[in-house]
C-alpha cells in the first residue's frame, strides 16, 4: 500500500501548463501548494471561513445558490456580483498566507478574494466571465483549489468554431487568468452525477 502511494506521489510533479488559446492568457500551476499545505488549508477554510448561503432569483422564484460563498479582503472594497452586494470580511492568517504565495507569481497585489464551497457534485457555478466593472479593464484572477478535483470549462463568447476547453482543477492548483481572457471567454463549474467530496475554490481579485 505504501509503495503504491509512493509511486503515485513521485509521478505527480509541479507542472506548468500555458494554454495556447486565442484571446486568452491562462496558465495552470499544478501542485502549487504541497499536499501537506493543501490538506491543512482545506480543513482550516472549511472550519473557519464565514460561509454564507446566498440566494438567486430565477424565473420569479428565490432559489439557493448551488454552493456556499464568502468574501474577504480590504474593507473599503465592496463587490457587486451576481446581483449581490458583498461586504468583505477582514483578511485571515490563512488567506494572507495564500495571497502572499501567489503574489510573486501573479505579480499583482490582490485586494480581495471570493471563496466558493462546492459541497458535492450537485454544487456548481454557471457560465459567466469575471468582468464586473470594479475589476478594471483587464481583470487578473488568481484561482486556487483545495480538495476534490472539479472540471473547469471555458468557452469563447463569439468564436463558435472553437471547442469548449476542459481543465481539471486539482488539490493545491493555481490557475491564473489575465489579459483579455474575461472579455472573450466565459467559464463554469458544471454539475456532475459523480459522487464527489467537497472542494474549496478561492478566486483572488483586484478591485480598483
Ligand atoms: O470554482 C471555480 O473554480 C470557479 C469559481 C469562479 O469562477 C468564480 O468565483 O468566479
Ligand atoms: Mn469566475
Amino acid at each position: 500500500m505504501d509503495l503504491f502511494h509512493q509511486n503515485l506521489d513521485s509521478s505527480l510533479e509541479l507542472t506548468t501548463t500555458k494554454f495556447d488559446l486565442p484571446d486568452a492568457d491562462i496558465i495552470l500551476f499544478n501542485e502549487f501548494f504541497t499536499k501537506t499545505e493543501s490538506e491543512k488549508l482545506y480543513k482550516n477554510l472549511i472550519e473557519k471561513i464565514n460561509w454564507q448561503q446566498y440566494t438567486i432569483k430565477m424565473f420569479g422564484k428565490i432559489l439557493n445558490q448551488p454552493r456556499l460563498t464568502a468574501f474577504y479582503g480590504e474593507e473599503d472594497k465592496p463587490y457587486a456580483y451576481s446581483g449581490l452586494k458583498l461586504t468583505p470580511n477582514p483578511w485571515t492568517e490563512d488567506l494572507l498566507f495564500i495571497k502572499s504565495r501567489i503574489t510573486k507569481t501573479a505579480q499583482i497585489n490582490f485586494s480581495s478574494v471570493l471563496l466558493n464551497y462546492y459541497r458535492n457534485g450537485q454544487d456548481s457555478m454557471g457560465w459567466h466571465s469575471d468582468d464586473e466593472k470594479e475589476l478594471g479593464q483587464n481583470p487578473v484572477i488568481g484561482s486556487i483549489s483545495f480538495g476534490e478535483t472539479r472540471l473547469f470549462q471555458l468557452r469563447h463568447l463569439t468564436r463558435k468554431d472553437l471547442k469548449k476547453v476542459d481543465i481539471k482543477l486539482t488539490n493545491g492548483s493555481f490557475l491564473l487568468m489575465k489579459g483579455q481572457t474575461q472579455h472573450y471567454w466565459e467559464h463554469q463549474i458544471p454539475k456532475t452525477s459523480k459522487h464527489l467530496t467537497p472542494r474549496i475554490n478561492l478566486t483572488f481579485r483586484t478591485i480598483v
